[in-house]
């Protein structure tokens, strides 16, 4: 059960301005029977080592995934404000080597954020909220310790054909309208981009990717978490529609394929600081 109370009174102190995918205006916008990972499973670490949490006061908001020892990849919109700043690195915290979100594994502090140059972030007729470039990168204060629950993804050098079968994983909303304490995985289909920008009212398919499955779906909470394809990371859970697990409105991804060289240069900076 997610103590809802808990989480408006903390963020009513951490401030409203966060954009966090789980906060009140989520809450508020969605029923229980729309907050749907949805159609997964309950899936120990060992198996998504590099899937991290992201933290503020000890709630989990955002997933984050391992792209080396003192590099996280996260969504843009997960480390941002209302205000499109980027988040102080106090406030955030990276829980690494855990299945649970809320305890295990180590909680390691944030020394640095960067978030691509082009990331946007918009509202554009009372439509559900999209964005652009929705990448960031956080440096960590101290180097992990990678192990059996602690590990970097390589990514991917192509993005998989419409139909692939793609992994996407995180402490977001389930089929319940709960956040689950324990991290959770599904399988879903890439589906053609075109086809998706379409349904979703997307202008440009620009640095994204798309899936679905009928009832399996990522959704608020699983953001900045990893999509992958056979162990290589493809996407990082972006946005979607207002209901999650509706094939046919796609969830959307930033696509990793294309911003590889970003990713590749900005992480040597960062950890070259
Ligand atoms: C969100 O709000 C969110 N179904 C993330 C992913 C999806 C929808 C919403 C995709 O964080």
């Amino acid at each position: 059960m997610f103590p809802t109370l808990l989480v408006l009174i903390s963020m009513a102190t951490l401030g409203c301005a966060l954009h966090f995918p789980i906060g009140p205006e989520f809450l508020l916008k969605k029923g229980p029977i729309n907050n749907r990972i949805v159609g997964g499973e309950d899936t120990p670490i060992e198996t998504i080592p590099w899937q991290v949490s992201l933290q503020s006061q000890g709630w989990h908001y955002c997933g984050g995934v391992i792209y080396s020892k003192n590099i996280i990849i996260t969504a843009a919109h997960c480390v941002h404000n209302n205000d499109s700043k980027i988040l102080d690195s106090e406030i955030v915290d990276v829980r690494v080597g855990s299945s649970t979100s809320d305890n295990g594994g180590s909680v390691i502090k944030v020394a640095k954020i960067t978030v691509h140059d082009h990331y946007i972030h918009y509202v554009y007729k009372n439509d559900t909220p999209k964005s652009q470039y929705d990448i960031a990168l956080i440096l960590l204060s101290s180097p992990l310790e990678m192990g059996p629950t602690v590990k970097a993804i390589p990514l991917a050098e192509s993005v998989p054909n419409d139909g692939a079968v793609v992994r996407v994983s995180g402490w977001g909303y389930t089929e319940t309208g709960e956040a689950p304490l324990h991290l959770k995985s599904v399988y879903v289909n890439i589906v053609n981009l075109e086809k998706c920008a379409r349904v979703n009212k997307i202008e440009s398919t620009k640095a994204k990717i798309c899936a679905a499955s009928p009832r399996k779906d990522s959704c608020n909470g699983d953001s900045g978490g990893p999509l992958t394809y056979r162990s290589k990371l493809v996407g990082i859970v972006s946005f979607g529609p207002e209901i999650c697990g509706d094939p046919s409105q796609p969830g959307v991804y930033t696509d990793v394929v294309e911003l590889r060289q970003w990713i590749d240069v900005e992480a040597t900076k960062l950890s070259s600081n």
